[in-house]
């Protein structure tokens, strides 16, 4: 058995007055709750360290740059990376990066055991739009401050596991597990931000989207024999609601462990990475099954072109 006791650490809203130290207090509060439980490794939401600023629209690239970070760990995050430290624990956590040489990326790092980064990853999908949408009920800006990221789908191993991350729109392409599934990985975890409400169509309603963002995490944790770590910042943001529903999912797809609130809560689960042995063994043994032959419009063709 290859057992990591893994806290999902969702958390609740941070406002935009929220000062850093403020929300990093909290996430040392869910760190020492994760200790009690036993955990090895605690993944925390995208963008944790601020507000979903992206729901706001600004011009003025120094105000847009209050929120990111240029440096992690930071002073700001430096207290929970000492805890890391301290209690033992690997730390997922996501945030705005700014690199030294200017470029802008929606990022998220894992840590090992004594809170040294040992893997970066930078949101692929953006979703959302560059320029201000009046058709919409509030903006969701992704475009406009980050740039699409350019590590790939790299994965990791530690913990006697291999470790892959994903950041929130992600989660809903299945290339990109596929493409840490041919990595042979056991444990992808994520973070994600998604509005309550679809700001394109009001009447799509809570239950769906949380439908959505599940089925798109078990599905992939099925097809790729993986564990799957989805954490939300959840609750009300200045007025704007972001969807709870974080879960630990198996690697036969089946949800292990669920958020009952929006707000800060930890889920705990002991995740033994040899349950994903069986699924690639067998039905999902890529070597033997996969047909490669035929996916090459996934990698040639973006968009649909329907025959004529
Ligand atoms: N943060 C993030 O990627 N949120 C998206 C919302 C999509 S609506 C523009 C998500 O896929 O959950």
């Amino acid at each position: 058995m290859r057992q990591i006791v893994i806290g999902a650490a969702q958390m609740g809203p941070n406002q935009k007055s929220d000062s850093r130290e403020v929300i990093v207090a909290r996430m040392v509060a869910l760190l020492e709750q994760a200790a009690a439980k036993g955990c090895t490794l605690v993944v925390f939401p995208e963008l944790a360290l601020t507000t979903f600023f992206p729901r706001w629209y600004m011009d003025d690239q120094a105000e847009v740059d209050t929120w990111f970070e240029d440096e992690m760990p930071n002073e700001a995050t430096r207290p929970l990376f000492d805890r890391a430290r301290e209690l033992g624990i690997a730390i997922s956590i996501g945030y705005a990066e700014k690199t030294p040489d200017g470029h802008h990326f929606n990022t998220q790092i894992l840590t090992d055991r004594q809170a040294k980064i040992i893997g970066k990853y930078r949101k692929t999908h953006l979703p959302g739009h560059s320029d201000y949408d009046h058709d919409r009920a509030f903006q969701h800006l992704e475009k406009r401050y980050f740039e699409p990221g350019d590590t790939g789908f790299p994965v990791w191993r530690t913990q006697d596991a291999i470790v892959g991350m994903l950041i929130c729109n992600d989660r809903r392409w299945p290339e990109a597990y596929r493409v840490m599934g041919l990595q042979g990985v056991e444990l992808v975890v994520l973070g994600y931000n998604t509005p309550s409400v679809n700001s394109q169509m009001g009447s799509e309603g809570l239950e769906q989207r949380l439908y959505h963002s599940e089925l798109s995490m078990t599905a992939a944790a099925y097809q790729n024999a993986t564990w799957v770590v989805g954490v939300a910042k959840a609750g009300d943001e200045d007025g704007h609601p972001l969807m709870g529903g974080s879960i630990i999912v198996d690697p036969n797809g089946y949800v292990v462990a669920r958020a009952e609130t929006e707000g800060d809560e930890l889920l705990v689960h002991a995740c033994d990475m040899d349950l994903c042995n069986f699924g690639k063994e067998t039905i999902f043994d890529f070597e033997r099954h996969r047909r490669i032959e035929h996916y090459g419009l996934i990698t040639s063709q973006t968009g649909v072109v329907r025959p004529a």
